[in-house]
């Protein structure tokens, strides 16, 4: 890790409004939820890590489990990148941030930090490029009791035509889905979202503006059609009395953690001390 000093990332509030929206439909955007200069800043730092263009370094996919095969053309990834650089560290594990991921989830609990990503969809010329299949969060939610929610922030525009976020506005009101990622199961779904969702367009962000989706959300891009990479950080939390449910899973074997006892390891640090 390096130690280079970090300053002035400002996380501003979400106001009441934004919650009840996010309550509403399931996700909400955050323009300027981050100052620009911190933005500004954590865009160099990542482009220190993949390179201006996003491709340095990069390796092949070849993976040979299905799923992550499929996640891992949506985007280039570094994880977890608040281990790999101070600045995505200070804004991963954000008071401000704790703060603000307790009122959208509607209880002044305490948060914890889970997995955190430096994320970069590269040109759909190349692998990972592509557009990132409609999805709900399942795998991440799986191995936890409670619902968690991703904070995904623009360090550079984003423009419709980069792969920006669509959402199923409500999909979060119809449960748990099944295996999105199965084409047949998504459209054998579409009647059903078609009647109680809306399709968002595809979310423009600046530097510093934020979307945030509960683990329930469908939501997926259009691929990279321009020659920018898009850069973001996404960031996992969760309410810090989840318990582990037992589950197999990528962000939880290996930790020794007792199913049905608190996700209480360094893995999962406490960001935010709530008041209940
Ligand atoms: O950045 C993307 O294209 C998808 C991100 C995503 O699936 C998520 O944050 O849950
Ligand atoms: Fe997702």
């Amino acid at each position: 890790m390096t130690v280079e000093a970090v300053e002035g990332l400002a996380v501003r509030s979400v106001t009441q409004e934004e919650v009840e929206f996010f309550f509403e439909n399931g996700w909400v955007k955050l323009p300027g939820l981050i100052n620009r200069s911190a933005a500004a800043e954590l865009l160099r730092r990542a482009k220190r890590i993949f390179g201006e263009d996003g491709r340095a370094g990069l390796e092949p996919i070849s993976d040979k489990a299905v799923l992550k095969v499929k996640t891992q053309g949506w985007f280039r990834t570094a994880v977890p990148i608040s281990e790999k650089d101070e600045a995505f560290r200070e804004l991963a594990s954000s008071e401000d941030l704790g703060r603000n991921a307790a009122r959208l989830f509607g209880r002044d609990s305490s948060i914890r930090l889970t997995l955190n990503n430096l994320t970069c969809k590269l040109p759909a010329d190349t692998e990972r490029g592509k557009g990132t299949d409609f999805h709900q969060d399942t795998t991440q939610h799986m191995a936890f009791e409670a619902n968690t929610m991703n904070i995904w922030i623009a360090l550079d525009e984003v423009t419709p035509d980069m792969g920006a976020m669509q959402f199923y506005s409500g999909s979060h009101k119809l449960g748990n889905l099944g295996d999105l990622l199965n084409p047949a199961t998504l459209e054998s779904w579409e009647p059903r979202l078609a009647h109680s969702c809306t399709k968002t367009d595809p979310i423009s962000l600046q530097p510093g503006d934020a979307t945030v989706h509960t683990n329930l959300m469908i939501h997926g891009t259009g691929p990279n059609l321009t020659n920018r990479p898009r850069w973001s950080y996404i960031g996992m939390y969760l309410p810090a009395d989840t318990r582990y449910t037992g589950a197999d899973s990528f962000y939880t074997n290996g930790l020794e953690l007792k199913p049905w006892s608190v996700i209480d390891h360094p893995s999962f640090p406490v960001i935010y001390e709530g008041n209940v």
